[in-house]
């Protein structure tokens, strides 16, 4: 194992913990910037520093076909290859080629794809997975999944929930770096109870570093989303990193933190950041609306970001649809938001005020509910 976890406090089944990486010490609950292609679109690794960003998600799909893991490798890995010192974790790559890729087929070997370069068709193993993660080298590998949307019913939720218990094992044998990188294993199941109880149970006899929950965040209802959080957390072992997937709106991350989830991941702040839509205490706050032409404030009076103590929601709504640099600036604030979100959650466990930091959350966040 090649982390640390350690409770500093906890509310109810809420918690705030030190998570201590190969390249970084981490406090949790906390939130990871996605950057695709080793970088978070628009945003310098300094940048990524200053806002307070502990550790990045890069998908292992992307950077195998460009730069490639072998290019990584030679240049010393992602972390040297992105001039970033902090924490990073790689997603397997199966949800990614499922998710954008709608020709992907996925069988007991592994997911069948048409490469986007050539059109030829390729295969991405379990062992290979691991194999690309281990030369990209990020502190958190994740397993290949079978991964299914929430909104699908039938067998096909149970076979892919034990192909990924099966491929488990394949990826833990594969596994060459388990003493510089963590595995974690990823629970599948649907909605139904049941198979996420397997799911959890099959993991947690692996006695793996960590524990994603996988399947999440695709259409599904709140209600049957927290639901399928409360059951898995309730299940992992309390002293292991728990990371919920693709979660990233503000609600969604203090809710599950509430249920004791430590970890999340989401395009979404930077996404809606290139839509032109920045993350405020109230919601979401639309700069390209005409009501932001001639307005002097900034994105948001009470952030303490460079972004919001340097421009005026004017100024960004004449960049917005123009240059490059709106949608740059709206990431950096969102990120912050996102970084402050997380060390509210963390110091508001330890000191024994959660309760009044979610109530005081949810009565001034009045129209963002999606
Ligand atoms: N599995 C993997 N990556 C993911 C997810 C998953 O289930 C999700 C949730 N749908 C986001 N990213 N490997
Ligand atoms: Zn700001």
């Amino acid at each position: 194992m090649a982390l640390r976890f350690e409770i500093l406090g906890r509310f109810n089944r809420a918690r705030a913990a030190q998570l201590t990486l190969p390249h970084f010490v981490c406090q949790t609950p906390l939130f990871m910037p996605v950057g695709t292609q080793g970088t978070i679109k628009g945003l310098a690794t300094n940048q990524l520093e200053e806002i307070g960003c502990q550790i990045i998600l890069g998908n292992t799909y992307h950077l195998a076909l460009r730069p490639t893991s072998e290019l990584i490798d030679e240049l010393g890995g992602l972390h040297q290859f992105m001039n970033w010192p902090r924490a990073l974790l790689t997603d397997s790559g199966g949800f990614q080629m499922v998710s954008l890729l709608h020709l992907a087929d996925i069988t007991e070997k592994g997911v069948t794809f048409q490469s986007p370069v050539d059109g030829k068709p390729m295969l991405l193993t379990p062992e290979e997975s691991i194999q690309i993660q281990n030369r990209i080298g990020a502190d958190i590998i994740m397993a290949l999944d079978d991964v299914v949307k929430t909104t699908i019913t039938g067998p096909r939720i149970e076979e892919a929930m034990y192909r990924t218990l099966r491929w488990i094992d394949r990826c833990i044998a594969a596994h060459q770096r388990p003493h510089e990188q963590n595995l974690f294993g990823i629970v599948q199941g649907g909605l139904d109870p049941v198979l996420r109880d397997i799911c959890v149970r099959g993991l947690v006899d692996r006695n793996l570093p960590g524990y994603a929950i996988g399947g999440l965040a695709g259409g599904e209802s709140k209600d049957s989303f927290w639901r399928v959080v409360a059951q898995c957390t309730a299940a992992l072992p309390e002293d292991k990193p728990r990371y919920v997937m693709g979660v990233g709106y503000p609600l969604d991350i203090v809710v599950c933190s509430a249920l004791g989830a430590d970890m999340y991941d989401c395009v979404y702040p930077t996404r809606t950041a290139r839509f032109g839509t920045a993350l405020v205490p109230e919601g979401v706050l639309k700069l390209k609306h005409n009501a932001m032409a001639d307005d002097a404030r900034p994105i948001d009076p009470t952030c303490a970001c460079m972004v919001c103590r340097t421009y005026s929601r004017a100024y960004i709504h004449c960049l917005v649809t123009k240059d490059a640099m709106g949608s740059q600036l709206l990431s950096y604030h969102n990120l912050y938001y996102m970084m402050k979100l997380s060390r509210d959650l963390h110091t508001s466990i330890i000191e024994g005020r959660f309760p009044e930091f979610v109530c005081n959350f949810l009565r001034i966040m009045v129209y963002f509910f999606t």
